[in-house]
């Protein structure tokens, strides 16, 4: 247990509020039974929050290999403030899996760290396609509405840091 009163620390934590961010969906069209449900919770969930329309932009790739390099053209650009990776990688057969699921998440992974834009992984990986279905809608949830969200929240952590000294 801490001995300081809570009321002694500052905690910064972004809000959840979407309005006056601008807000980049990059989805993959590669298993887009999966896909196009991610990026209807991720719209959803942005709607929901209060997001403007106007501020957000879908943009598809053939598969989740794709998602970097379009992710780091558009941190270049400097015109968003989050970014949102909507994908599905199930595994297969060959090492396949392996490249495309590791190569998307370092890659955009790397673009966040480099740009300070928030970029939110929504990328699925799972074994099966019934485990991808159960995270986009399914009995598990969304995680193209998590993603959104996470990235919502990291955007305006960020400018809250941008902004503030100390
Ligand atoms: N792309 C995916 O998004 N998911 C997959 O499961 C997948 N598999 O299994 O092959 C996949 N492959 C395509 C890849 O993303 C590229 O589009 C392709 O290699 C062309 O560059």
């Amino acid at each position: 247990m801490s001995s300081f009163h809570p009321h002694e620390i500052k905690v910064r934590e972004g809000s959840g509020n979407p309005q006056g961010l601008r807000i980049a969906i990059v989805v993959s069209r590669f298993n887009n039974l999966v896909t196009d449900r991610l990026l209807d919770g991720a719209l959803d969930a942005l709607a929901r929050a209060g997001a403007t329309s106007s501020d957000l932009e879908v943009i598809k790739v053939p598969g989740a290999w794709e998602l970097p390099v379009v992710v780091a053209e558009l941190a270049r650009l400097a015109k968003t403030d989050a970014i949102v990776c909507l994908g599905c990688v199930v595994r297969g057969d060959t090492p396949h899996f392996d490249y495309v699921a590791g190569e998307s998440a370092k890659g955009i992974g790397a673009v966040a760290v480099d740009s300070g834009i928030p970029v939110a992984n929504g990328v699925l990986t799972t074994n099966t396609m019934e485990q991808a279905l159960d995270r986009a809608g399914g009995k598990l949830g969304n995680k193209g509405a998590e993603a959104a969200m996470c990235a919502v929240e990291m955007a305006q952590l960020l400018r809250d840091l941008k902004s503030t000294k100390g």
